[in-house]
């Protein structure tokens, strides 16, 4: 979805003037344009100006907003910190699976100072993959996966509001779980990697029908809806499933869809929807 500046202005907080002078004084975005010559920013522009926008509200001034911006959407080198990530991955994984809680709250804490999508992607999704090798190998039982659910699942709300409080503008994302899929967290990243990068989320957890997931993302003109799919499903329900959401949502509107229940061959889905592996692919494009 593209929006003109006075949408952008609106979206963002920050007046035309300002988006104008800092895209010649710093370079910051080369806006697309109209046949007409207007300036049209593109759903990762709105993300970006309103991360700087929620910046500087926060106290950084204009050159500390960009470098900061910059910085974090360059890769953090793999090696800062991956010794103390390992070390706390298998820690929590051995405390919840001991239902040792505290044990796993003291470890999570040692994380204070990484980022949080790194504590994501790092630790909880691995840590819930490994319950889930030991639960599919009969090692641990339904309770054993539950219990480390619910610690990883508090970790992940605990983030959304962290992130969630700095957002001010930015595109909007809707996301929601389909009918009959009883895995959440994977989508509860999606909506922590939209944050993160600035969208605004309407988060609507699991088993939403779909006429509703249309419904909502209509009326709010939504420039992107993500689900997941956990559960395994065949090729021929993965089908319905795009041409189902591709019909009950706006042309305009982005379909993603990822997680390790979507079949290894699927017919190619309709228009705008997008079949992605991990959480980070989500922005990548
Ligand atoms: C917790 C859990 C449950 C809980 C869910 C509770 C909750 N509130 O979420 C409950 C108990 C409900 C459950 C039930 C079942 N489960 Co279960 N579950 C798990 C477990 C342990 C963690 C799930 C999770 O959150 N994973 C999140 C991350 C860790 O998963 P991931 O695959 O790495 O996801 C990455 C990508 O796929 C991607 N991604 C995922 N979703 C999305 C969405 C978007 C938009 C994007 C961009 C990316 C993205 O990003 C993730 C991180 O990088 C997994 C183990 C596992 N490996 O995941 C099994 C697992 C998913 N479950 C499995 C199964 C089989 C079931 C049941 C069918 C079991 C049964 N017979 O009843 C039921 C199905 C219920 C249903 N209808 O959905 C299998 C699926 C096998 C497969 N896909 O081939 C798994 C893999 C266990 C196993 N090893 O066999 N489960």
């Amino acid at each position: 979805m593209t929006y003109r500046i006075k949408r952008v202005a609106h979206l963002t907080g920050i007046n035309p003037a300002t988006l104008r002078a800092w895209e010649r004084r710093y370079h910051l975005l080369t806006p697309l344009r109209s046949p007409a010559g207007y300036r049209l920013y593109t759903d990762e522009d709105v993300a970006i100006l309103a991360r700087i926008k929620r910046l500087i509200d926060e106290g950084l001034s204009i050159g500390e907003a960009l470098d900061r911006v910059r910085q974090t959407s360059l890769p953090l080198s793999p090696q800062a910190d991956a010794a103390l990530l390992d070390a706390v991955r298998d820690e929590i994984a051995d405390a919840l699976l001991s239902m040792d809680r505290p044990r796993a709250q003291a470890a999570w804490e040692r994380l204070s100072s990484v980022p949080s999508l790194r504590r994501v992607d790092e630790v909880l999704m691995p840590v819930l993959r490994v319950v889930g090798e030991r639960w599919a190998c009969g090692e641990v039982g339904v309770a054993d996966e539950h219990y480390a659910t619910a610690f990883a699942r508090e970790k992940l709300a605990a983030i959304f509001a962290e992130l969630e409080g700095g957002i001010a503008g930015g595109p909007l994302a809707v996301c929601a779980g389909i009918p009959g899929e009883y895995h959440e967290l994977g989508l509860m990243g999606a909506a922590l990697h939209l944050l993160d990068a600035g969208w605004r989320v309407i988060y609507l957890g699991l088993s939403v029908p779909l006429e509703e997931i249309g419904r909502v993302a209509g009326e709010r003109r939504a420039a992107m809806v993500c689900t997941s799919v956990m559960r395994p499903m065949s090729p021929e329900e993965f089908a319905r499933l795009t041409c189902e959401l591709r019909r009950v949502l706006p042309e305009g509107t982005e379909i993603v869809i990822g997680g390790g229940g979507i079949p290894d061959r699927f017919d190619p889905p309709p228009g705008r929807v997008r079949v992605v592996g991990e959480l980070r692919e989500l922005l990548a494009a």
